[in-house]
């Protein structure tokens, strides 16, 4: 194994410096300048909302943390797509799920912003576990497998995302259970046991397993500007397929997007819909722990 998955293996975590070229930086900062003004705007609403940690967010809001679908056409920015598919990336992709190209399975794609009318913060969660399953549920649901990865790329330094090392394989001792079942975000996040904050500097990538017990703070006053997505192993199957389909991905069918991919990506878009056809039962809204 090399040092790079062993780490991620036993930590959960693993940042990776570099993986956009100095070229592409400035060009996914401009293009993100665009679509967070256009969403602060009102003018684009696959968002999420201050004040809310999972969807259904609330159309009312106008204060966002998040720019969802970026890969979405009618946003205009096919710099998303060509960094999402690129070999940068999903060499490391590859290393981390033990899969080769032909496995890849193309996913979500969405932005992390910093809010501007006040401070914000998740609670500690783990994406695809309840907050309230049982030590057996917990247990049962950390040894499936995990197909797909999730990471964070920051354009600009990054101090929002705080982790629990190691805390992605073992269910929760009372005390991580106390910290991560209210609904509430905690007042000081180094209360949790173990708690450690994830600093990125511009460029670096974190790669985390979702399952990891994790927070995100956000300030507005500190510039945001995180690229958040993951990509699966086709091989995961359903339990991929439970972390992505429950998003409103209708649009990725279209031809109009399919036609701005490279061969690569529209073979990892294919993977997806061939995904799809088989978990027909998984529905938009199926779990909204995520
Ligand atoms: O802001 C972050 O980095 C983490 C976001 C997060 O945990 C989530 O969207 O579930
Ligand atoms: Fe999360």
């Amino acid at each position: 194994m090399s040092a790079l998955k062993n780490r991620y293996t036993s930590q959960g975590f693993v940042i990776v410096p570099d993986l956009v070229s100095p070229s592409d930086l400035p060009l996914l900062r401009a293009a993100c300048e665009d679509v967070v003004e256009r969403t602060r705007r009102g003018h684009w609403a696959l968002r999420r909302t201050v004040g809310k940690q999972f969807p259904p967010y609330d159309a009312d809001n106008d204060d966002s943390w998040g720019v969802q679908m970026l890969m979405h056409p009618e946003l205009g920015h096919p710099i998303f797509a060509q960094w999402y598919t690129s070999d940068a990336l999903t060499d490391v992709v590859k290393e981390l799920l033990g899969c080769e190209e032909g496995d890849l399975q193309m996913e979500l794609f969405n932005l992390l912003i910093n809010p501007v009318s006040r401070d914000f913060a998740l609670r500690w969660h783990r994406d695809d576990v309840k907050g309230d399953a049982s030590f057996e549920e917990e247990k049962a649901a950390l040894a499936l497998w995990n197909h797909g990865v999730q990471w964070n790329t920051a354009l600009y330094e990054d101090a929002c995302l705080y982790v629990v090392p190691g805390s992605h394989s073992v269910p929760r001792t009372p005390e991580h259970r106390m910290h991560s079942t209210t609904m509430d975000a905690p007042v000081n996040p180094f209360d949790m046991p173990g708690a450690a904050t994830v600093i990125l500097k511009p460029g670096d990538t974190v790669f985390y397993n979702n399952n990891i017990l994790h927070l995100g703070t956000y300030s507005s006053k500190a510039k945001r500007a995180t690229l958040h997505a993951s990509m699966g192993d086709v091989r995961g199957g359903s339990v991929r397929a439970r972390n992505v389909l429950q998003h409103e991905l209708s649009w990725m069918k279209e031809n109009i997007f399919r036609d701005g991919l490279t061969d690569k990506g529209k073979a990892m878009l294919d993977r997806l819909i061939e995904t799809q056809k088989k978990n027909e039962g998984i529905t938009i809204g199926y779990s909204l722990d995520n």
